[in-house]
């Protein structure tokens, strides 16, 4: 009986260290992760079990709802889509949209980017973009009729998270990316926009592919 008391008085202060340590819910902190945090791939029910393994040596691990599950190492599961995601940011490569797809491609064979059918979806992707880049390519185009909105796998746009008055197709946009900053809507967040699919800014790409 005493054992167990102490035991549970140990992991009880355990957690209170841990927790007191612990800022892994700030979405700022993303580019100081050393890695993403790994472990937990069915729905946590133990928050202290969780916050425990959110550092290592010191050091922080990415947000505790991400996990490599059955992905390849470097790609994030989505529990709810059983989807995988990889986040393309390369400073030293610009890519257009064409580019971005290829360097998804280039990481799987079975990788593409991002097709988003959801708000659920659209939500867990946004937690994954570094503020470090503006924009980040997706899987959406509407190239082949105007205004007619297809993700690469040819399924229309069922969900869509545009910003307001977009797309706008200025110039002629055909290409859609997750957007932050804009002399247009000012810092709204990571929405929708419609992008020259040749422009090949300093912007990022969402990745996919299925679970192993
Ligand atoms: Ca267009
Ligand atoms: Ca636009």
């Amino acid at each position: 009986m005493k054992v167990l008391l102490v035991v549970t008085l140990v992991v009880f202060f355990l957690g209170c260290f841990v927790r007191a340590q612990n800022s892994c819910n700030d979405v700022t902190g993303y580019d100081t992760c050393i890695k993403f945090f790994d472990g937990l791939c069915f729905r946590p029910t133990a928050t202290v079990q969780v916050q425990k393994t959110c550092w290592e040596n010191g050091r922080k691990l990415c947000k505790t709802n991400y996990c490599t599950g059955p992905c390849e190492e470097g790609w994030i599961y989505n529990l709810d889509s059983r989807v995988c995601y990889k986040v393309l940011m390369n400073k030293e490569v610009s890519m257009n949209w064409s580019k971005a797809q290829r360097e998804c491609t280039a990481l799987n064979r079975f990788a593409k980017l991002a097709e988003i059918k959801s708000r659920t979806e659209n939500d867990f992707i946004k937690d994954l973009l570094s503020p470090r880049f503006n924009a980040f390519w997706i899987g959406l185009r509407d190239v082949n009729q105007e205004g007619h909105w297809v993700w690469t796998d040819g399924t229309a746009v069922t969900f869509s998270d545009w910003h307001r008055n977009e797309p706008n197709n200025a110039g002629n946009e055909d290409c859609a990316l997750f957007h932050r900053n804009s002399v247009w809507w000012g810092s709204a967040g990571y929405k929708w926009n419609d992008a020259p699919c040749w422009y090949a800014g300093n912007y990022g790409a969402v990745c996919q592919m299925p679970a192993q």
